[in-house]
């Protein structure tokens, strides 16, 4: 703590600890804050925690920008009511009375399915958020509960339970030989899937394990930050992972590299993958993805000749046409090389800290196929609920479809639909139609500016919080506990208040693990913590007592399989083979969207991360915006000279479904015909002025009703077959 004159009124500093919340990530920071003589509270700087175990110091720019995220004058001061010609502020108590009236009425006319809630990155990256929302859910019986990550890997939840599970988990990144990372690029998006390079402190993690010999293998249409790292980078054609994977897997059989002694114990299957992979010769797959034959031989013959290291995807084959064939598929090399934990191998995080103990054993959880189609159906697409979660990617058809079970009123929290869900021009059209719609935002989002109320919200540093999606995938057993560390300004709320504040007014209960909140029982955010967490490893009290840290005491040993399983991973359920015969009767993986025409549709949009912005977070900020300029349409240089486009040029991007404007940039890590951009810029579509300043979205260019994964809904997000024209050399 220190005491600093600025003008002429003395002003205190003093540093705090927390962890930043920007992103998932959860880094360790410590945050100098200003006080002045009237208690207003200012963050002058955010710094790396040196010595935190997990993260040893990393931070990234949007973390460093923590301070202009919570001070910037653009931010909700008070909760937003829409009113003729604009927006009102109103008092939250106020709004709240105003928004159950509404919600009860919608209830009684419509039946308890007719409330949504969408729940955003920043109500799934914040402890209480997204629990109290689930839980407000069940109690009031609405199956109505939407999250993001329906439109993000759903096949990452569905897939297993196509090809079963083991039970101890995929070989860690830091202690293999090999690893195989598809469309994931953990240095920019600090995301990572189980085998793949840690999101905590990824570089340096990253440049160790090579250093102890890793061969790194990526799969990737552009030559990514992570790529650069690769031993061998096949550079493949976006949406073609199915072909790819397919002729690995088979050459993988060619010079049997299969762990025969697992496979044999462990799984069903193999014959029939065989035959389903056989078309897929090496030099088949050069023609259709665009990787060479001798790299597809080399990638089989490296990864598989190896003993550790797992295959892991991310956004990349999960937004692809194909998506639960691409996972499945992935699964499936780990399978047959047996890539996993045995009996006796040291587990350092077994499941989270923040979980309830459960078993880990050396066997699988056989395949349940069931599960999939068990939820709430929806009413479009013959999709279903899946882990309690309905179908993003269905949400505006929910809202726009009449009848039995439509959605009248939604709570958005955290999140910014207009720009991030797929299909802009649907979701618009859906939005406006809502009797109700409030928002939970810091900021006059896009999405906001459709809402009848916005409630504004605390960012991260107003709030306590524990590291949460994230838990069970430190590679060490981790925990960490933040109070408030900001005093907020303005009538700020935090996200699970509208539920309690809402079911307060209707007299609903709302329980969670540890007990209920009790209509209109006094509660803070720390008290719906230890309700959350009450059957967490490591007790709340512990953790709020030691701050960040790891605990060796939760390390276990793989226990052996249970004598009696009969379980079995499946590398060739229903489905599989079939799918695989329809890729290989497609000549592109574009031609599974209507409209498509080969001629005319010869690019294709891949998704891709900015380091500088969080989807639609952190564009706010021109400290941040300004260094990525706009979204970019990133380009190869000979593309642009074959456009008749100069760097900086514009070009009109338009996919069957929609088109939009972007600015070009030479980017010669992209690979031929691929336009690499970032998704959930721009702003409602035509709003003066943002088409300069924020480019536009590439939602707009998706189309939810064709191309889709028939069980997860999932869109053709990524690999979108697009043509392109210059506006403007
Ligand atoms: N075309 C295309 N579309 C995509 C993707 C893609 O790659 N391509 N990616 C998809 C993926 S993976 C995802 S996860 C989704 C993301 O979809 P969303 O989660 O809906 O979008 P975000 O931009 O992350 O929304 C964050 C919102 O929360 C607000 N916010 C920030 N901090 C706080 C806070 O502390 N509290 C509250 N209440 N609000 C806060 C921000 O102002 C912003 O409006 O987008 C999906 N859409
Ligand atoms: N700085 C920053 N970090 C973020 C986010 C952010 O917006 N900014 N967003 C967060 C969110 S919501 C998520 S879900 C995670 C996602 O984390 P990641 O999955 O690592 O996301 P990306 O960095 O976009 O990496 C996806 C990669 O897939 C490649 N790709 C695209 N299409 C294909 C294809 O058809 N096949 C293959 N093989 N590759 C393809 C792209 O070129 C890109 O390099 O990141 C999170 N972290
Ligand atoms: S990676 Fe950056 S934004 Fe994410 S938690 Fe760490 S410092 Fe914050
Ligand atoms: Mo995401």
């Amino acid at each position: 703590m220190g005491v600093a004159m600025t003008g002429e009124r003395a002003q205190q500093t003093e540093t705090r600890r927390s962890f930043c919340r920007f992103c998932h990530a959860g880094c360790a920071i410590d945050v100098d804050v200003a006080v002045d003589a009237d208690g207003r509270e200012r963050v002058t700087g955010v710094r790396g925690v040196q010595d935190d175990p997990m993260y040893a110091g990393y931070t990234c720019v949007k973390g460093r920008h923590l301070g202009d995220q919570h001070h910037h004058e653009g931010r909700l001061r008070q909760s937003m009511v829409r009113a003729p010609g604009g927006f009102d502020p109103i008092a939250g108590a106020l709004a709240f009375d105003q928004i159950a009236d509404r919600v009860a009425r919608v209830l009684e006319r419509h039946g308890a399915r007719s409330l949504a809630t969408y729940c955003g990155t920043a109500a799934y990256q914040n402890a209480t958020g997204l629990p109290v929302a689930k839980a407000f859910h069940q109690a009031i019986g609405s199956t109505s509960f939407y999250t993001s990550s329906s439109i993000d890997q759903p096949a990452k939840g569905a897939a297993p339970l196509r090809h079963g599970v083991w039970l101890a988990g995929v070989h860690d990144f830091e202690t293999s030989d090999t690893a195989m990372v598809i469309g994931c690029n953990t240095l920019v998006s600090t995301y990572s899937y189980p085998g793949g390079v840690p999101s905590y402190n990824p570089l340096v993690r990253l440049r160790a394990t090579k250093a102890r010999g890793m061969y790194l293998i990526v799969i990737d249409p552009r030559r990514t930050e992570l790529a650069a790292y690769a031993d061998l980078h096949l550079q493949v054609r976006p949406g073609e992972d199915p072909t790819l994977l397919a002729g690995i897997i088979r050459q993988l059989f060619v010079d049997d590299l299969i762990d025969r002694e697992f496979c044999d114990r462990w799984v069903t299957g193999l014959d029939e993958l065989a035959a389903a992979v056989d078309p897929f010769t090496p030099e088949y797959v050069e023609r259709r993805a665009g990787v060479p034959a001798a790299d597809v031989i080399e990638a089989a013959r490296q990864f598989g000749g190896r003993r550790r290291g797992a295959v892991s995807t991310g956004t990349g084959p999960n937004m692809a046409p194909h998506s639960m064939l691409s996972e499945h598929l992935s699964m499936a090399i780990n399978t047959l090389l047996g890539r996993y934990h045995r009996a006796g191998d040291a587990i350092e995080n077994p499941g989270g800290s923040m979980t309830p103990p459960g078993p880990v054993r050396a066997q699988p959880v056989g395949p349940n196929i069931e599960g999939l189609t068990k939820g709430t159906a929806a009413r479009v697409r013959n999709l279903h609920s899946f882990r309690g979660e309905a179908n993003t990617s269905a949400l505006a058809d929910e809202i726009l479809l009449e009848g039995e079970g439509q959605v009248h009123a939604l709570f958005t929290l955290g999140g910014n639909p207009v720009v991030a869900w797929p299909d802009q021009r649907k979701t618009v059209q859906a939005l406006e139609q809502l009797d109700l719609h409030v928002v939970v935002d810091a900021n006059m989002s896009a999405t906001a500016k459709t809402a009848h109320y916005v409630i504004a919200s605390t960012l991260s540093l107003e709030r306590p919080d524990v590291p949460t999606t994230i838990d069970r995938w430190f590679p060490q057993a981790y925990t960490n506990y933040t109070p408030a560390v900001l005093r907020a300004e303005g009538e700020l709320w935090q996200e699970w208040q509208l539920y309690s504040e809402v079911a307060a007014r209707l007299g609903v209960t709302i329980t969670l693990p540890g007990g209920t909140i009790d209509p209109g029982a006094p509660v803070d955010a720390d008290d719906v913590l230890d309700l959350i967490y009450a059957n967490a490893k490591v007790p709340l009290d512990d953790v709020r007592a030691h701050g960040a840290r790891v605990h060796p005491e939760l390390a276990t040993v793989v226990a052996p399989a249970d004598p009696g399983t009969t379980a079995r991973l499946d590398v060739a359920p229903d489905g599989i083979a079939d799918e695989l015969a329809q890729v290989f009767l497609e000549t592109t993986s574009g031609s599974v969207i209507a409209g498509f025409d080969p001629e005319r549709h010869t690019y294709r949009v891949t998704s891709r991360r900015l380091k500088s912005v969080f989807n639609s977070s952190g564009r706010e900020l021109e400290v941040l915006r300004s260094r990525e300029g706009t979204n970019f349409a990133h380009m190869h240089p000979d593309d642009l000279l074959a456009a008749g486009v100069a760097d900086g040029g514009t070009i009109e991007v338009a996919s069957p479904r929609g088109a939009i404007r972007a600015v070009v940039k030479s980017s010669p890590d992209v690979r031929q015909g691929v336009i690499s951009m970032a998704h959930a810029w721009g702003g409602l579509p035509d709003e003066p002025g943002v088409l300069s300043e924020f480019g536009s979205t590439t939602s707009a260019l998706i189309d939810v009703d064709s191309g889709y994964d028939p069980i997860t809904g999932m869109p053709v997000m990524s690999a979108i077959p697009v043509e392109i024209r210059a506006v403007t050399a």
